[in-house]
């Protein structure tokens, strides 16, 4: 059954998969003090090895991307050290692993590292509370100026090495959900009057230096990016927004990417504004590997890949309920029923 989903897919000269299924990335919350990967990550993740391909869960670049108690990191040794526990489990299955990059920009806390602010592209707040933490309400950001907007690009590409150092066979630049890179492509919460605003062109422009210095630091063929142009989670949408992903979408037809992926819980959505469904219209806008996920089920996404709408599916939170999902689909036998219950363990 679903005999494309288990073709082997190459991504790019260096990279192939044993199969089509990504595990997508899933913010657990669930490393130490110190922000290092724990024995339990490391059972975790290596369960889940026969997904073609593991991206970590979001995982920050620095401290003040912190935005969610005990999220992993990867800016110290000790982190480093961690997460290298953790790819050498999931190889000594066979499996593949990417570390997700994020820094969350304003909806980042200074609870979190003892900070006196958070970064953002403009002073636009967002309304709420921190989850998990309903104390904490979220802050006025402050906008970054062009050293520190500077000094992120550095910290992006820092990061991407550190994740090579770690044994991660790449990484995937979280550029969507809201958080700091979608911060700059969104007219909601990018008001900047300087070569960063108001124009596409512009506010593509910090997405488009993380990659590139991502792609300089250790090559196209391990550099993968998550956009989501739906605008559909802390971030409201703007009908103009569109004119920016057209433009991003075109300028990162040239880069080679190892893959592109959607940032949706449910790719069923249509959107206005987009013509249809999000992974519709990234498919129309770009050439390269695209990867679907939101609310697939194996056969959904083995019609959605027959048809030629997607290469490759992420599969989250059924991944979380099965362990083995993948020997599961495989044997045809049934998948148990996420629940976010399940979230309070890490099985
Ligand atoms: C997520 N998602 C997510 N996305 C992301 O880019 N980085 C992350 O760290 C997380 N974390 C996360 C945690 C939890 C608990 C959930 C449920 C989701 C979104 C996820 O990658 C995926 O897009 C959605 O879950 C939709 O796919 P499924 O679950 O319908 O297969
Ligand atoms: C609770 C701390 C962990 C936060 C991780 C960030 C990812 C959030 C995933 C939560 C899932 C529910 C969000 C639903 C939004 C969909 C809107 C259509």
């Amino acid at each position: 059954m679903y005999q494309n989903l288990f073709e082997q897919y190459r991504l790019n000269d260096s990279i192939t998969l044993n199969n089509r299924f990504m595990m997508a990335p899933l913010t657990r919350c669930m490393a130490d003090a110190d922000l290092v990967p724990t024995d339990a990550m490391l059972a975790y993740y290596a369960r889940r090895a026969e997904a073609g391909l593991i991206i970590s869960e979001a995982t920050i670049i620095r401290p003040d991307g912190q935005g969610y108690p005990n999220t992993p990191g990867l800016f110290t040794q000790a982190q480093i050290a961690g997460w290298r526990r953790v790819t050498d489990a999931v190889h000594e299955k066979g499996g593949k692993i990417f570390a997700q990059l994020w820094h969350t920009g304003r909806v980042a806390h200074p609870h979190f590292f003892n900070g006196e602010h958070v970064l953002a592209p403009s002073a636009v707040g967002v309304e709420g509370t921190v989850p998990r933490m309903r104390e904490l309400s979220y802050q006025t950001p402050k906008a970054a100026s062009k050293a520190e907007i500077a000094e992120l690009v550095r910290d992006y590409a820092k990061a991407a090495e550190n994740a090579i150092e770690a044994g991660f066979d790449g990484v995937e630049i979280h550029g969507a959900n809201g958080y700091l890179i979608d911060q700059f492509l969104h007219y909601d919460s990018n008001r900047r009057e300087d070569e960063y605003g108001q124009t596409p062109e512009n506010m593509s422009r910090f997405a488009l230096e993380v990659v590139d210095a991502t792609i300089a630091a250790i090559g196209a063929d391990r550099t993968a990016l998550r956009l989501s142009p739906g605008a559909y989670f802390n971030m409201s949408a703007d009908p103009r927004d569109r004119q920016v992903f057209d433009y991003l979408l075109a300028e990162l037809g040239s880069r080679r990417l190892a893959y592109l992926h959607e940032g949706m819980f449910d790719d069923n959505m249509r959107f206005d504004f987009l013509d249809g469904r999000v992974s519709d219209y990234m498919r129309r806008h770009y050439q390269g590997n695209l990867v679907g996920v939101g609310g697939y089920s194996p056969e959904t996404a083995a019609e959605a890949i027959a048809a030629g709408r997607f290469d490759l599916v992420a599969i989250g939170r059924p991944f979380i309920a099965n362990p083995d999902y993948i020997a599961k689909v495989r044997s045809g036998e049934r998948l148990q029923d996420y629940s976010d219950e399940m979230l309070a363990t890490l099985d």
